[in-house]
């Protein structure tokens, strides 16, 4: 049976802007309130997209969330004709308005979890909706996810969508863009791994106990965490994922507190590569080799490339700054790989020294491109944000209940 990898991209709402919403997304915060442009962020992701299927790679895009909601109004209590409750609700709050608007549907990374069958012991494929409870903007995307995922992957044979996961921080998830899986070729059964910003169970007991957690580097002090290892555990159980190929592995406070707000922003992994920045996760090399130690014991005939970049290379404030680490990695049709890179990467010349090294050396990346996501990148989400990916059967791929 042949397996492919499919990307499928989020589309983006008429009211694309810029609000500020996400703490601990730098460039969201950076560019609040600058002027916005929905033509240009939509042709900017239509090219990435043209691009990638001129390479071979399967490409789709979502249904699109429609943005805003009316619906949304009702159920905060706003009344009357659309004139009034729009009124209503800018004398309400800002902030309100803002999230209300938001089209941040468009990072599909964040629209769910989706284990492919090779690493589910049903052998179907198994979709997660994430409920993105940490921001409001974001929370209300989930439910229109949830149907639109519902209706594209909608044969039962191949396809099992599991509920949101509750809403409530204890069970926080943000979807794929915290998840890998790496493996010697798509097709293989995988190890995944599940990266978390924190364990509430963790927190709470430290807190009652001594609130120590808060004097050490356990957790990040400044921005919040958007994963829990609880919401990750879950997942894990629901998509049926082989405990002994499962890590569940912490992101680096120090990390979160430069603004790598999902892993997604500091670690990248297709089939045997691993390319990761060394503060990326909570004590580094014991993760690291954990992880070598896993992929030995599983595929001891195949060789994992794992491509550490140091904080002297590449500080934690120039990764994301240039967003090197959410580039998409492809394998091409000889089986190379291609780094798609944000066009940030081009102009910052410690990126540049990484991704010579990188070319340089044994391993399957043989080509870097880049790719002008302007719109999107002022809000914090590059290549990989955009995309949720899946590894498909094509059995699968033809099932699919695409729009003519
Ligand atoms: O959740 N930005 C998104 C960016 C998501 C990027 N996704 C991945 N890394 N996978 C977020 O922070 C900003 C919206 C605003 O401020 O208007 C925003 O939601």
């Amino acid at each position: 049976m042949k397996y492919y990898e499919v990307n499928f991209d989020g589309q983006i709402a008429k009211t694309h802007r810029f609000s500020g919403l996400s703490a601990g997304n730098l460039a969201s915060a950076k560019n609040k309130d600058k002027a916005s442009d929905v033509n240009a962020a939509r042709s900017e992701c239509r090219q990435k997209q043209e691009r990638l299927k001129s390479l071979g790679i399967l490409q789709f895009e979502l249904p699109m969330v429609n943005r805003p909601s009316l619906k949304l109004l009702t159920q905060l209590g706003f009344n009357g004709d659309i004139q009034t409750q729009l009124k209503q609700l800018k004398q309400c709050s800002n902030e309100l308005y803002s999230a209300w608007l938001s089209a941040s549907a468009m990072w599909a990374a964040n629209a769910a979890t989706v284990s492919p069958s090779p690493d589910t012991a049903d052998g179907k494929v198994h979709i997660t909706p994430a409920n993105l409870n940490t921001f409001f903007h974001r929370q209300i995307e989930t439910e229109y996810t949830a149907q639109n995922l519902q209706t594209l992957f909608s044969n039962s044979q191949y396809f099992t969508h599991h509920m949101p996961l509750p809403n409530h921080n204890w069970f926080a998830d943000e979807g794929s863009a915290n998840h890998l899986r790496i493996c010697p070729q798509h097709l293989a059964k995988a190890i995944n791994i599940f990266v978390y910003g924190f364990d509430p169970f963790y927190l709470s007991f430290q807190h009652a106990v001594t609130e120590q957690a808060l004097n050490t580097s356990e957790i990040p002090t400044k921005y919040p965490a958007r994963q829990s290892l609880q919401a990750s555990m879950a997942i894990a159980r629901l998509h049926q994922l082989d405990p002994n190929m499962t890590l569940f592995v912490q992101q680096h406070p120090q990390a979160i507190d430069a603004g790598v707000f999902h892993n997604d922003v500091i670690s990248v992994a297709n089939e045997n590569v691993f390319l990761y920045h060394e503060l990326a996760f909570v004590e580094p090399e014991k993760t690291i080799n954990r992880i070598k130690a896993l992929y030995q014991s599983h595929y001891p005939t195949s060789c994992l490339f794992l491509i550490k970049i140091t904080n002297r290379e590449l500080s934690l404030a120039a990764a994301v700054q240039s967003y090197m680490f959410n580039s998409q990695l492809l394998t091409l049709a000889d089986k190379s790989m291609l780094l798609l890179c944000p066009i940030q990467c081009k102009q910052n010349m410690a990126v540049q020294a990484v991704i010579d090294r990188i070319l340089a050396q044994h391993n399957p990346i043989k080509r870097v491109e880049y790719v002008n996501l302007s719109q999107s990148m002022a809000n914090g989400g590059g290549p990989a944000c955009l995309r949720l990916r899946m590894v498909l059967s094509e059995a699968e791929l033809a099932s699919l209940n695409l729009p003519d």
